[in-house]
């Protein structure tokens, strides 16, 4: 076990629908992501984790796509798109195999200006025009920007995707993997309806609790009828004092807790949701590997 490894993350760009969760899938090679005709099915990150022996891991971050936010939802999914592209080690930006560059990718280019991380671009659906045509859309594109990499591929088909992935390590770091080698994804929706009852929560104390609160989903199921999730979370606190303020009198702050959070959880994911909360007393939570984990820290 003496390998050199490089390990990080990169996220995929583009519009709605321009292939990025069928790319992940297929260098995945597993359906994770949701891949639909209806545009922005994907609604939130989703990590996916690459891992080859001897290599590294690259963390694909899948992102909702950058356009201009239309509501407080929009607006919320645009921020998390936005504020990925200056952390990652790579961006990749999957373009249709166009010469023509449209308002929306005129949109990304003006946000990839503002950032250093490296660009590779993608030049997906190759196998619905002709080759001279792929041509033409790399002359459009690469007058545009400063790529670290152009890469025409056909995501659907594979053609040309084995290259991606060694592309991608040139531009990771030297360093440990960061999950388990078994790991494909993190279950992002889990990690961001804990974030969504926390951030409420917080909102609800206003500063109530010094030592701030953590979350964990126990259980998150949708019922055979597709159109209820329910869900069990534990607010984790530090003192037996703070307990009492989150459950507030006759239960009070709980409640109002919980139906702020639902009414956000609902909107993200589409479904009513019956949420269950409890509270829990751990102290010292801060130092606990498994709530560091649990919440997808990097650090
Ligand atoms: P996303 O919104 O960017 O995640 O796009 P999806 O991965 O959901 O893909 C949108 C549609 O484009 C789906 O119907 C895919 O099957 C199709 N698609 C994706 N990649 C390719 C490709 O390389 N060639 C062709 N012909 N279709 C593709
Ligand atoms: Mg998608
Ligand atoms: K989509």
């Amino acid at each position: 076990m003496n390998q050199i490894l490089k390990s990080g993350f990169v996220t995929l760009i583009g519009r709605p629908n321009v292939g990025k969760s069928t790319l992940m899938n297929h260098l995945i090679g597993q359906k994770i992501a949701i891949t639909s005709k209806k545009p922005q099915t994907t609604r939130n990150r989703i990590q996916t984790v690459y891992t080859e022996e001897g290599k590294g891991q690259i963390i694909f971050v899948d992102t909702p796509g950058i356009h201009k936010a239309k509501n407080k939802l929009g607006e919320y999914m645009v921020n998390v798109a936005e504020r990925t592209l200056q952390d990652v080690d790579a961006v990749l930006w999957l373009v249709e195999p166009t010469s023509f560059i449209g308002a929306g990718e005129r949109h990304i280019l003006e946000k990839l200006k503002k950032i250093t991380t490296p660009v590779i671009l993608i030049i997906n659906k190759t196998d619905t025009v002709k080759p001279e045509a792929v041509l033409a859309s790399i002359d459009t594109y690469r007058v545009e920007y400063e790529f670290a990499e152009i890469v025409p591929l056909s995501a659907l088909r594979g053609d040309n995707t084995e290259i991606l992935t060694d592309l991608i390590f040139q531009y990771l770091p030297y360093g440990p993997m960061f999950y388990d080698e078994d790991t494909v994804t993190d279950q992002p929706e889990r990690q961001i309806v804990a974030e969504i009852i926390r951030e409420k929560s917080l909102h609800a104390l206003n500063e109530e609790i010094p030592h701030g609160i953590a979350v964990t989903i126990e259980r998150m199921k949708e019922r055979k009828n597709g159109r209820i999730t329910d869900i069990e979370a534990t607010i984790i606190c530090e003192r037996d004092s703070h307990k009492g303020i989150i459950i507030g009198k006759g239960g009070a702050m709980l409640k109002k807790i919980g139906s702020n959070a639902r009414f956000e959880i609902e909107k993200m994911l589409e479904r009513q949701v019956n949420l269950k909360l409890w509270v829990k007393v751990k102290k010292d939570w801060r130092d606990s590997d498994f709530l560091i984990k649990n919440f997808g820290y990097r650090e």
